[in-house]
């Protein structure tokens, strides 16, 4: 088994190293890949060194899996090389998410759904798992009619660049700037490009792939995506009209059994979900649960997970664990 890591020296690209070490992942050879800017370049993975190299080399060695987080450029261009070499593509990117042809995966939704030919798999948008996962088994139980999302993300997802200017803008300093306004003591209703419709991009993800992986174009979603500056996690704040009524204890219960899910909801003690202790966490928090007393079979509820984690890493290194469970290798 050989595994490939596209964009290793990224910020995703080195979380998914941390999560394949804390999984204990299996594999023959690891093959860390990056830009020809940083081939030869020197990594450490579990103690053993690696040496960095180009897409051009990576794709020559057939890796029997490859996760790819290197933007959706690289992938566009990448990713069917790879495949045509017979790798599995694990992809990051928002390249191939809404392409028919390709799976767009949360493991604990729709795994199922991935097929022994399937080349290229698309890990869907961070702010998008966290949510549908949280929702998966309350929709399994009472239906989904409609989402309204506002959300409020980590600095983290736009990269390091991000991350530079929110810790240079807090030492007063000049430095590169990620973003059109200063992001420190700020909060930014942008996220990604806008498009003609007026919604970003981000919230059209939000839309479309809700849509694509709960494999239901029916379910109404509006979203508002934010920029706060905090780096542990994004959060979300989701109401939601199902179908059918709902009894609140049994949402908790639920939500507890949901597999990747954590139920954080002890107001009188001031617990709930928050970015600071999602950070470097696998699961999703959920909290603040309550009735919408303002419409029927509605239900408000507070989501936090790390972007980085279930948002990126882990949902990817998940995708990897289980096409190996299942001999889709
Ligand atoms: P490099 O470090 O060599 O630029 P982030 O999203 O945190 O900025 O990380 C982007 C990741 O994608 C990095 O690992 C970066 O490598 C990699 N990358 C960017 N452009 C390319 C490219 N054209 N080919 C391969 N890897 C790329
Ligand atoms: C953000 N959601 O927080 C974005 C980052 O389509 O994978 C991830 C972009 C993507 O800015």
């Amino acid at each position: 088994m050989k595994l490939a890591v596209v964009g290793a020296t990224g910020l995703v690209g080195s979380e998914i190293l941390e999560v394949l070490a804390e999984h204990n992942f299996p594999f023959d050879e690891l093959l860390l890949v990056a830009s020809e800017r940083s081939a030869g370049k020197k990594l450490t993975f579990k103690g053993k060194e690696y040496t960095i190299i180009g897409l051009a080399q990576a794709v020559e060695e057939k890796p029997d899996i490859a996760i790819f987080s290197a933007g959706g450029d690289t992938s566009k261009e990448w990713a069917p090389k790879f495949a045509e070499m017979g790798t599995i593509v694990v992809d990051n990117s928002s390249a191939w998410r809404m392409d028919p042809t390709k799976k767009l995966v949360v493991p604990e939704i729709n795994a199922k759904a991935i097929k022994i030919d399937d080349r290229i798999i698309a890990n869907p948008n961070c702010s998008t798992i966290q949510m549908v996962l949280a929702l998966s088994k309350l929709r399994e139980r009472y239906g989904i009619k409609r989402i309204v999302v506002s959300t409020y993300q980590s600095v983290t997802g736009s990269g390091l660049k991000a991350v530079n200017q929110l810790l240079s803008e807090r030492e007063g300093k000049d430095g590169e700037k990620a973003y059109p306004h200063k992001i420190d003591l700020n909060v930014l209703p942008h996220i990604d490009v806008f498009q003609e419709n007026g919604y970003t991009k981000e919230e059209m993800k939000m839309i479309n792939e809700t849509k694509k992986i709960f494999d239901d174009p029916s379910i109404q979603v509006t979203a508002t995506t934010v920029r706060i500056p905090v780096m542990g996690g994004h959060s979300e704040s989701v109401n939601v009209e199902f179908k059918e009524d709902f009894d609140l204890e049994e949402v908790k219960e639920i939500l507890a059994a949901t597999p990747g899910v954590v139920v954080q909801d002890d107001v009188a003690n001031n617990v709930y979900p928050m970015p600071l202790n999602s950070h470097k966490k696998d699961e999703v928090f959920v909290g603040r649960l309550r009735r919408d007393e303002s419409q029927a079979k509605t239900l408000n509820m507070w989501i936090v997970a790390d972007n980085l984690r279930k948002g990126a890493a882990t949902n990817a290194v998940q995708i990897a664990s289980y096409l190996m469970e299942h001999s889709l290798v």
